[in-house]
């Protein structure tokens, strides 16, 4: 069973701890990378142990005695089973290996196991042959009778540091003469403050302080430990030997163990505390989207930088030039061709459109770089808006995510741009049907002209046919000029609407060029990083409540 479906196996057991790992494994997956390794290893570990140790016997509790060497664990363990199973030792460290006995042995062998205790350091107390009233108080109790912490022996405190991760319940043997050591202090107690529920405190060897002396013996112990930050642990003076104090702790692990709530508030606070530095890591920053407002300004600053506008602007007047020269007057027009062509600049502009992004532009150095720093402000901008709030770690990767690619910019655009069909000097079919007919009036006018010329020569122009009073001839003449300068007014208008379609075309186009270079090298790997925040974000909130 993979540990998703452990998880989601405890939804069904009526509680929702298994829906909490399932936010913090998948909170911790988004933010790897991104966060410090140590923090989303920290959180999948303890998601990995949770759901592994919910998925084993439920009906155990398994409880850890820990302390330093000599604080009496062994005995502890001891009088608790009323066995002798743990060597007590004079020569310390005594215990090198966790022992471990089982009140109700059904079901606590999967549990034993994965807790890595081999089966000769395991003993059961079967209560039902057991008629002690105190055996049935401890039933689905696992007691554990762990090595000390702070001997030099490394294997010691490695085997102390793998159960106290497991444990569902911890008692914490101290004793007079090292109850404020700073080893267990530092190490144990004040890390595992937000375990403060699932703790008991035994201060053993009590026989040996002088009775005036013990109870501000135990108050020093729980100033000791609000210090720690657990100021609501209960602390029993115990004498291990004697036997003082050992109803009062077994029925206070039998309080819990009875409630069978430690399993889960151990790792509801395990999740608990690995939410927290997962949250602390990421900021106070909320799940965000990519701004559309700042994309759209950037896209502008992009469009402007590669002279999109020039080439619009290019692409109306050269449709415009192009179509009139077609349909204005053609001894009008014909004029316009001494003018430059503006297609010609319009090639130029096309050309230099991506090199002004990447600083190779030859045209106008200042104006280049005028664009490329509003670019570089805009993606600034964009980058600051959007990692307000976040930690280190995210506004890096945001920052990357947005910068990292900038630098194509310039290539990118230009191929794209390069593709785009700008169409601007194709003259249209009717305008070129247009064209046609004034060259038609033109001829006829040449020929009325001809006819005038000839016929006024020979004196015969009187003796043509009238129209209107007036000699053919000349009224042909007039009518072929008139047409042509009026189709030629007529036709400005629909140039004008032409070149205006061109441009809107063109620029359409130019411009979803720009808007899919900006998605692609910035945009999309910012929304990417923003969708991994907004994971780790969602799932630390629904850990944490
Ligand atoms: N007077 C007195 N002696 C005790 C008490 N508890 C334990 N001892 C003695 O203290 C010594 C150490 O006890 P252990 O139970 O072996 O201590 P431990 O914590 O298991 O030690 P390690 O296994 O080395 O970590 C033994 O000689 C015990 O007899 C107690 O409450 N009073
Ligand atoms: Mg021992």
């Amino acid at each position: 069973m993979t540990l998703l479906e452990g998880a989601k196996q405890l939804l069904t057991r009526g509680t929702d701890i298994g829906g909490r790992i399932e936010a913090l494994s998948d909170a911790a997956e988004a933010a790897r990378g991104v966060v410090d390794d140590e923090v989303v290893d920290g959180a999948l570990a303890v998601c990995e142990r949770a759901a592994g140790r919910l998925r084993l016997s439920s009906t155990h509790t398994v409880v850890a005695i820990a302390g330093a060497t000599g604080s009496g664990k062994s005995s502890t363990f001891n009088a608790l089973t009323g066995l002798e199973l743990s060597a007590v030792g004079v020569r310390r460290p005594t215990t090198s290996w966790a022992t471990a006995c089982v009140w109700g042995a059904d079901g606590a062998g999967e549990l034993l196991g994965w807790l890595g205790i081999p089966p000769r350091h395991q003993t059961t107390r079967d209560s039902m042959l057991d008629t002690r009233r105190e055996s049935h108080d401890l039933e689905g109790v696992v007691l554990l009778d762990l090595p000390d912490h702070d001997s030099t022996e490394v294997a010691h405190h490695l085997e102390v540091d793998r159960l106290v991760a497991l444990a569902d319940m911890f008692v914490w043997v101290l004793d007079p003469q090292k109850y404020a050591d700073a080893a267990i202090h530092d190490r144990y107690l004040a890390p595992l403050r937000t375990h403060s529920e699932i703790m008991v405190v035994a201060l053993n060897h009590i026989d040996t302080v002088p009775e005036e002396r013990r109870e501000s013996m135990v108050a020093d112990v729980r100033r000791l430990l609000a210090d720690d930050g657990l100021p609501d642990v209960p602390v029993i003076p115990i004498s291990a030997r004697q036997g003082q104090g050992l109803d009062a702790l077994r029925a206070e692990i039998a309080a819990r163990v009875a409630d069978k709530h430690s399993t889960v508030a151990r790792f509801e606070a395990d999740l608990a505390a690995q939410a927290t530095l997962l949250r602390d890591a990421t900021g106070t920053a909320p799940g965000r989207e990519l701004p559309e407002a700042r994309v759209t300004a950037l896209e502008q600053a992009v469009s402007e930088a590669a002279g999109v506008p020039t080439i619009v602007d290019g692409v109306e007047r050269a449709a415009r030039v192009r179509a009139s020269r077609s349909t204005g007057w053609p001894l009008i027009s014909w004029v316009s061709r001494l003018r430059p062509d503006p297609a010609k600049k319009l090639e130029l502009d096309l050309g230099t459109a991506g090199k002004q992004l990447r600083g190779s532009s030859t045209a106008a150095p200042e104006t280049a770089a005028v664009e490329r720093a509003r670019v570089d402000h805009e993606v600034r901008a964009l980058v600051d808006e959007v990692s307000s709030g976040m930690g280190p770690g995210w506004s890096r990767a945001v920052r990357e995510a947005a910068t990292s690619r900038t630098s194509e910019i310039g290539d990118t655009l230009d191929a794209g741009l390069a593709r785009v069909q700008l169409n601007a000097t194709r003259v249209p079919a009717w305008a070129l049907l247009v064209g046609v007919l004034q060259w038609l009036l033109v001829l006829g006018a040449l020929g009325a002209a001809g006819w005038t010329v000839l016929t006024a020569a020979s004196g015969t122009l009187d003796e043509t046919p009238q129209v209107a009073g007036i000699a053919l001839p000349l009224v042909l003449l007039v009518a072929a000029l008139v047409l042509g300068l009026v189709l030629g007014l007529v036709c400005r208008g629909l140039v004008a609407g032409t070149a205006h379609t061109r441009a809107a075309k063109a620029e359409e186009n130019l411009r979803g060029v720009v808007h899919e270079t900006v998605s692609t090298l910035v945009a999309q790997p910012v929304s990417a990083v923003l969708a991994a925040h907004h994971r780790t974000r969602a799932g630390v909130d629904k850990v944490l409540g």
